[in-house]
């Protein structure tokens, strides 16, 4: 099973353990296809290993691949905003994680109300990581 976590990059890099924390539980249930979302050598300002063409479309491809997505969403990001708007048109299994433990933050209309994403509010790793075990089990 192929897995597109996705998680802000320029958006702001502030929540990036997290995502290699998860990238790294999810790995041990499937294959991640964007390992780089959690990498520390990627802030925000960016590693520029790639352009931005280049990035956009090896991402694009890798959607598709994809059986099914994981956005870490508590730190707003236009990239990710757009491969979960994406990936709801190629009808990807999508769980949408949120941390409620941050109060600054408040999760967009356009993913709390939509009922083609999974979306789990969290205030552990360790739930978090729950709801993936059920996601990836029972979701595909
Ligand atoms: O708008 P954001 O940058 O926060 O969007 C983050 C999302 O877009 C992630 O879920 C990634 O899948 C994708 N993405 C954005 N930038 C990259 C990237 N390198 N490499 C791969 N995927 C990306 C960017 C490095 C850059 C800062 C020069």
């Amino acid at each position: 099973m192929k897995v597109y976590f996705a998680g802000s990059i320029r958006g702001g890099r502030e929540d990036r353990q997290k995502y290699l924390d998860l990238i790294e539980f999810i790995s041990t249930k499937a294959e991640v296809l964007t390992e780089h979302v959690g990498s520390h050598s990627i802030d925000k300002n960016g590693e520029a290993a790639l352009d931005d063409i280049a990035i956009y479309e090896r991402d694009m491809e890798w959607l598709e691949e994809a059986d099914a997505v994981i956005a870490e969403v508590t730190t707003p990001s236009l990239g990710v905003g757009y491969e979960l708007g994406v990936a709801e048109k190629l009808n990807k299994p999508t769980l949408c994680l949120f941390n409620e433990g941050k109060k600054d933050q408040t999760l967009s209309a356009m993913l709390a109300g939509n009922s083609n994403f999974l979306n789990y509010h969290y205030q552990s790793l360790s739930q978090a990581k729950q709801k993936i075990t059920d996601f990836l089990n029972l979701g595909l």
